[in-house]
């Protein structure tokens, strides 16, 4: 048919290249942008067309390799919530990657033969609606090419929203599928989501003043236009108003992104990025290169430096819900929950449960797992360490926090003030931006500095150390990916080496994006944590 030969056409000029793999894996797909991503994007392209008739509703791709080199790229599907792609099509998609060029349009008719079985008489009428943006990346424009192509075979309409954060793109497909419907979530433009996010702020500040300045690191990524953008939206004055410093906001030389900046460098090297001239004290944070992941952090007088991290950013939401929710009157009606890794230090878990009396779900890694467990609770606060995350209300929670009628004036701002944090957090996905303000407001709220923060609980000292192995598919994990059930044998070795230390904990993980495996060990001292992690690293070598 003219379909099919459409897409032969249209993919001529993005051949595989030979003995290339591609797999969709938990960020979508992800490789050096020159490796063959061209053809995975054209594929990705046929995906969103066959998921948005499957669906009826718009979809989202998303070009971006997060906080990777700036030589990278990638791509992710976003459903029509705004959430991730539902898992059984990352097998899909994966499939249509792999397919060379000569077989690509009888693999997509097989595709929405076997996914829209019913839907099937109505597909060709029924049309397909696609949106996208893209990180800040070099390979970007080239590669909206190539899915423009795809989607243009197909007969897809679509919108091209240039440069976005991934949260951004996240929030525009939930608003548009969204619109007119009682869970609207905002107007589907940049201006929607900085008016929503900065009247949201303001309700919550509500005359209370932020100390000093923030950095922001933004990588030298999309955050930092975007983040400037809001910046115009928001209060500047000193009650009820922030003063946002931006700095790593270089997007001009492509190879800067995430040079020695960026929340992943401060995180794996636990230190700012070197370019800093913060003053002991100074309130720091740092956004990845498409702004979904936020870390804190500030050097002491003595020039040590403190990181403040996901696990951080959980517990100080936590800490404002649950106190929010008992002055409004609405902690009875609720369960507030908390959502973390493996990964999560075992003071932070132990003081969710002994300090807050919150409770915890442990899920492995990858925030997909992270979100389907939060949203099981009325307010689900997830975060990784790594600083992705958000916090999810529950439509009994809106219900309860929207209906409840206050009984005195601070019962009335407790409301207003959660109504607003409903605005506030993005509740699509983790959302650096937005994590920071929610930050922001709740150390106001509490008149704390990062250091008052910090020693809410104390960190044990722990190491993560990467092995390379043979084959990490052996490697198995269950319980979270607290223990692993194959090879045999390994997690009683790793039980033992945990018990010679005082709070030593450990364990071993395949990663999800590179060929090693994860060894994360903790312990009560700095050098029991490192004999620890080398013990657990020669078990599984
Ligand atoms: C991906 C995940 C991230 C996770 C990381 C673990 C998403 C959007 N991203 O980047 O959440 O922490 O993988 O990597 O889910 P690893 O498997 O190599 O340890
Ligand atoms: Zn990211």
């Amino acid at each position: 048919s003219d379909l099919l030969a459409a897409i032969t056409k249209g993919v001529e000029p993005y051949p595989i290249p030979e003995r290339k793999k591609y797999q969709y894996g938990t960020a979508g797909f992800r490789m050096k942008a020159n490796a063959g991503l061209d053809h995975v994007i054209y594929t990705v392209g046929l995906i969103a067309a066959a998921r948005s008739k499957k669906r009826n509703a718009t979809i989202g791709v998303m070009i971006t390799a997060s906080h990777n080199p700036a030589d990278d790229n990638g791509v992710k599907l976003v459903d029509p919530m705004g959430d991730m792609l539902e898992q059984s099509w990352e097998g899909l998609a994966t499939t249509l990657a792999n397919t060379p060029n000569d077989k690509l349009a009888k693999a997509y008719e097989d595709l929405v033969n076997e996914t829209l079985v019913d839907e099937i008489r109505q597909l060709h009428e029924r049309p397909a609606k696609v949106v996208f943006a893209r990180d800040t990346r070099a390979s970007g424009p080239y590669l909206v090419t190539a899915l423009k192509a795809a989607l243009d075979a197909v007969n897809v309409e679509y919108t091209d929203y240039g440069l976005l954060t991934t949260p951004q793109l996240h929030y525009m497909v939930r608003c548009i599928n969204t619109l007119n419907s009682p869970y609207a979530f905002g107007e589907p433009s940049e201006k929607g989501y900085y008016e929503k996010m900065a009247h949201a702020f303001k309700t919550i500040m509500h005359g209370r003043t932020i100390q000093g300045h923030i950095t922001v690191d933004c990588a030298n990524g999309v955050g930092a236009p975007k983040l400037k953008e809001l910046i115009k939206y928001l209060p500047s004055g000193k009650e009820g108003g922030i003063d946002i410093k931006v700095v790593n906001d270089d997007v001009v030389r492509p190879e800067a992104l995430n040079l020695e900046c960026g929340a992943d460098y401060v995180k794996t090297k636990q230190r700012a990025p070197p370019n800093f001239n913060a003053q002991p004290g100074d309130r720091c944070c740092s956004l990845d290169g498409d702004a979904d992941r936020l870390v804190y952090y500030y050097t002491d007088e003595s020039k040590t430096f403190h990181l403040l991290d996901g696990d951080r950013i959980a517990t100080l939401g936590a800490v404002f819900l649950a106190d929010m929710t008992r002055v409004a009157g609405v902690d009875q009606k609720l369960k507030i929950g908390i959502v973390q890794t493996a990964y999560a230090n075992g003071a932070a878990t132990e003081y969710v449960e002994k300090v807050l009396k919150l409770p915890v779900t442990i899920t492995p890694t990858g925030v997909k797992h992270l979100h389907h467990a939060a949203a099981r609770y009325d307010i689900g606060v997830y975060f990784e360490a790594n600083g992705h995350g958000t916090v999810l209300f529950s439509d009994n929670a809106i219900k309860a926090i929207k209906e409840a009628v206050p009984k005195s004036p601070g019962q009335k701002h407790a409301l207003e003030s959660l109504c607003a944090c409903i605005d506030l957090i993005n509740q699509a996905v983790g959302d650096a931006i937005s994590d920071m303000l929610f930050a922001e407001v709740v150390l106001a709220h509490k008149s704390w500095t990062l250091e008052n923060w910090r020693n809410t609980y104390i960190d044990l000292p722990n190491r993560l150390v990467a092995v390379a192995v043979n084959d990490r598919s052996i490697f198995k994990a269950t319980d979270a990916e607290r223990r692993l059930e194959s090879p045999k044998g390994a997690q009683e070795e790793i039980d033992r080496c945990c018990q010679m230390y005082v709070k030593g904990r450990a364990f071993a993980r395949a990663s999800g994006t590179e060929d090693v495996v994860r060894v994360y060990a903790e312990a009560h001292s700095k050098t029991e944590a490192e004999k620890l992690a080398a013990q657990v690293a020669e078990v599984i070598k």
